[in-house]
């Protein structure tokens, strides 16, 4: 299964909406066939392991990321694929909860194929939190917030000047992350003192590239930053509670599209009614403790460099909530950086059924 999931990781910013999958098909204890979904409207993942496989599918285990669908959608339904080709067993670490590809279980087993669940089921649902989060009903997209901070926890200097605290190796990664979400956003204080470009420029390109989004209450937002500049080109949101109508009409000019409701969870729902199912923040320091004040972040991605900012540094969580223990969910070094991932909340696994 871990063979499966890393299968599925091919598909890394190519699948959205659609989940990464893999499959391998297993005969003898010997792999004999793999598949990936390897973008949105291609071959799912199983019907690829198969034809792999070939005439070694049968009487095979096929393990898989992801419940195979019941359903005709791009492609037709996996369990058919499994059926006609004589395979045993069907391992999926998770089940499927879209309403309309749900059941294949339910099928597979009616059809004298063994079905069982779980296996890696958490690696399973972290690598489609989006996913799931948006098919269990959520109303807002999944949110991950990623911070760069230093030794003593601060994210700028005492003269705020714009300083990279991470190496290469981290940053690049940062753009890989960047490349899985629907949409990417800071605070226009960050906004105001970096004039980022929000763009996924290491790396695949994803599939679609993700919106630029700014917590801007006031669309404060100049016209001639990178962001205005370049919005027709990639899509850029600014979320606004009380903009003055002359900087709405300025910035519309350059082809932003400016969203107003009040409050942060407003914000979130607006962006989730636009399909944008999954937002990575990058900062700044209000941003980041306003949406953990008001539990709205879903995993905390923390890069440690090895360097101090000293004294009058921008702490990173000074003003945050207290808060329990977090599940660290992954923990990795970019060359002296150091990546930990905690879980701010936790994902349900869904119940298999038709
Ligand atoms: C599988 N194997 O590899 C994937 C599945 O529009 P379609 O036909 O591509 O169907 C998309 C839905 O199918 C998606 O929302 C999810 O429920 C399931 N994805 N299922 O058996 C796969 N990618
Ligand atoms: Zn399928």
């Amino acid at each position: 299964m871990r063979r499966a999931l890393a299968l599925a990781r091919r598909g890394w910013g190519l699948t959205a909406p659609n989940p990464m999958v893999g499959a391998v098909v297993v005969l003898d204890g010997v792999i004999v066939g793999e598949g990936y979904h390897a973008r949105y409207g291609d071959p799912h993942a199983e019907v690829m392991a198969l034809a792999a496989a070939g005439e070694r599918a049968r009487g095979a285990t096929v393990l898989v990321s992801l419940e195979p669908c019941n359903h005709h959608g791009k492609t037709p339904p996996c369990v058919d694929a499994l059926i006609a080709a004589g395979v045993s067993r069907v391992v999926a670490a998770v089940a499927d909860p879209n309403p309309v590809a749900k059941g294949g279980a339910d099928r597979l087993r009616a059809a004298g194929i063994t079905v069982d669940f779980g296996c890696e089921a958490a690696a399973a649902l972290e690598l489609n939190a989006a996913f799931f989060h948006a098919a269990a009903g959520a109303r807002r997209p999944w949110v991950t917030l990623k911070l760069a901070v230093s030794v003593d926890n601060a994210i700028a200097t005492a003269s705020r000047e714009p300083r990279w605290l991470t190496g290469d190796a981290a940053r690049h990664y940062v753009h890989r992350l960047r490349a899985t979400n629907d949409a990417i956003g800071v605070g226009v204080g960050t906004a105001l003192t970096d004039d980022p470009q929000l763009t996924v420029r290491h790396g695949r390109r994803p599939r679609v590239p993700p919106t630029r989004v700014v917590f801007d209450r006031t669309a404060r937002l100049p016209e001639s930053s990178v962001l205005a500049r370049t919005a027709r080109r990639t899509p850029t949101i600014v979320l606004a509670e009380a903009p003055d109508p002359e900087r709405v009409a300025a910035l519309e000019r350059r082809g932003v599209v400016i969203l107003v409701q009040q409050g942060l969870e407003a914000a979130l729902e607006a962006l989730a009614a636009r399909g944008i199912r999954s937002l990575f923040v990058e900062g700044g320091a209000e941003l980041s403790k306003a949406l953990l004040a008001a539990g709205l972040v879903d995993r905390l991605i923390i890069f440690q460099a090895p360097v101090l900012l000293g004294p009058g540094a921008l702490p990173a969580f000074a003003g945050a909530p207290p808060a329990e223990r977090f599940r660290v969910v992954e923990r990795r070094e970019f060359g002296d950086d150091l990546m930990t991932v905690y879980a701010l909340r936790e994902l349900p696994s869904p119940a298999p059924g038709t």
